[in-house]
């Protein structure tokens, strides 16, 4: 257990680590958690440093940087690194991060090899930049679960998101309406295509975070973020895991040389079941066409 105290909401929380109960407990009614001090400050150098070398002034969409490669969801949502698990050692790290990874297969299934990573990318977001209010309990779909009818826990996908530099006022933190993965109403200020923000909507709370800290949300919950007012860039990174038989989002093929160096249980969060084929048969990335994806 990382969170020494039940922050969210300004609730009322004893000076002591929460036990599981407690944390289940807090989990359950408010949807998200903030994991303290989840990365280390070597961790974050390498990272910066990723970020630092890659985010060129001529960077663009579609570009490949190894096996990760530059995307956005929009002009206002920033840049985002995907496939990051192939830009370094540090990304690897986190695929199973202790800071969280007992916690995360606790509330997908009881069991991680149940459990796998269906996204995760590297955001970078100037001034301007923000992701409108989305998601909330009435948006019904996979991933958006929660429990079972039996009340064990069965959610369709935590986010896990890291706090690269400090987030605090101006910063674009994410924003989140607490306990509304239970709301059976759609958020009545939600508009993705209008796109509206963190402060132009009711019952959206900021998350302020330290450079090292993660926010382990279920995206069942209603979130989005602010604007960044800002000068400089809003770094985090964005690990999602879900039950291991939900796709990958964007289906990237694992290098052959990551899958040689990750641990059994990594790999299996990595790929849960290998690509079948004839021995002796390559692949080739350009007879696979790819549908546009929005946010
Ligand atoms: O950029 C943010 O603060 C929120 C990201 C988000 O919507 C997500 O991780 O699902
Ligand atoms: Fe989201």
């Amino acid at each position: 257990m990382t969170s020494t105290k039940a922050e969210q909401n300004g609730a009322r929380a004893p000076e002591r680590a929460l036990t599981q109960a407690e944390e289940d407990f807090l989990f359950d009614l408010h949807g998200y958690r903030i994991i303290r001090g989840a990365l280390s400050a070597e961790d974050l150098a390498a990272i910066h440093a990723f970020a630092d070398l890659h985010d060129t002034a001529d960077r663009k969409p579609g570009d490949w940087i190894g096996n990760v490669e530059a995307h956005t969801y929009g002009s206002k949502d920033g840049l985002n690194f995907q496939n990051i698990i192939e830009g370094g050692a540090v990304f690897e790290k986190l695929i199973d991060h202790p800071a969280w990874m007992e916690q995360v297969s606790r509330y997908i299934v009881a069991g991680d090899h149940q459990v796998r990573i269906d996204e995760c990318f590297l955001n970078l977001r100037n001034r301007g930049g923000f992701i409108p209010v989305h998601s909330g309990g009435a948006n019904v779909r996979v991933t958006g679960t929660f429990r079972w009818p039996t009340g064990a826990w069965a959610v369709g996908q935590i986010n896990i998101l890291m706090a690269i530099s400090d987030i605090g006022p101006g910063d674009g933190a994410t924003t989140v309406a607490p306990g509304s993965h239970h709301s059976t109403l759609p958020h009545p200020n939600m508009n993705w295509a209008a796109g509206v923000g963190g402060h132009q909507a009711i019952a959206m709370q900021e998350v302020h975070l330290k450079a090292g800290d993660a926010l382990m949300f279920t995206d069942a919950i209603c979130h989005g973020s602010m604007p960044r007012t800002n000068p400089g860039q809003r770094r985090v990174l964005i690990y999602r895991y879900t039950p291991h038989l939900v796709a990958s989002r964007f289906a990237y093929v694992p290098s052959e040389e990551l899958i040689g160096r990750l641990t059994e249980r990594q790999r299996k969060l990595v790929m849960p079941v290998a690509p079948r084929m004839r021995p002796g048969r390559v692949l080739r990335a350009d007879a696979f066409p790819h549908e546009a994806e929005g946010g």
